[in-house]
């Protein structure tokens, strides 16, 4: 089951660049930086009502969001979404035939468990699923 959009993530080239515009321009409550090595990421959280926007810098070029910066420049990366079991809801996509990226959950921000759907089967959208409590 879908409970909500957790995040929406937007790849920026430089975090400090673009919190003021978060920060001050939009008025966003800034729940702080975390860095998530295994994705090459640092990410900027911001509170938008029940979700997050996760603005997210690339720690190195050859992660996800270095080479997602290096083709399409800086804009949405990727839509999460809210589960209540993310291994039952990879397990259903593939089950209806999507392609999966992650073949079963492994652990995100706030130590989530994630698991993403590739692009090419998901209309162009990177889509993520997450399940756990993070506060918002
Ligand atoms: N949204 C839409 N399409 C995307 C994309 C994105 N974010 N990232 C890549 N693509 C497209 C590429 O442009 C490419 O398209 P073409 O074949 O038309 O050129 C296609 O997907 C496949 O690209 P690829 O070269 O095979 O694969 P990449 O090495 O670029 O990897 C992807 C793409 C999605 C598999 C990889 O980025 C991935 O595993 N992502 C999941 C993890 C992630 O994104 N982590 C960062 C966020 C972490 C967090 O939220 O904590």
């Amino acid at each position: 089951m879908i409970r909500k959009i957790q995040h929406i993530g937007v790849a920026v080239q430089s975090l400090s660049d673009a919190i003021p515009f978060y920060r001050d321009v939009l008025g966003l409550e800034f729940l702080g930086i975390e860095e998530v090595a295994e994705q090459k990421v640092r990410t900027a959280i911001f509170r938008v009502g029940e979700s997050t926007i996760e603005v997210l810098e690339s720690t190195s070029p050859d992660g996800p969001v270095g080479k997602f910066l290096e083709k399409n420049g800086e804009g949405i990366h990727h839509l999460c979404l809210r589960v209540d079991d993310a291994a039952a809801a990879l397990a259903r996509a593939r089950e209806k035939g999507v392609r999966l990226i992650d073949e079963s959950p492994r652990t995100g921000v706030h130590g989530m468990k994630i698991g993403f759907l590739h692009p090419k089967s998901t209309f162009g959208v990177l889509t993520e699923f997450a399940e756990g409590e993070d506060g918002p």
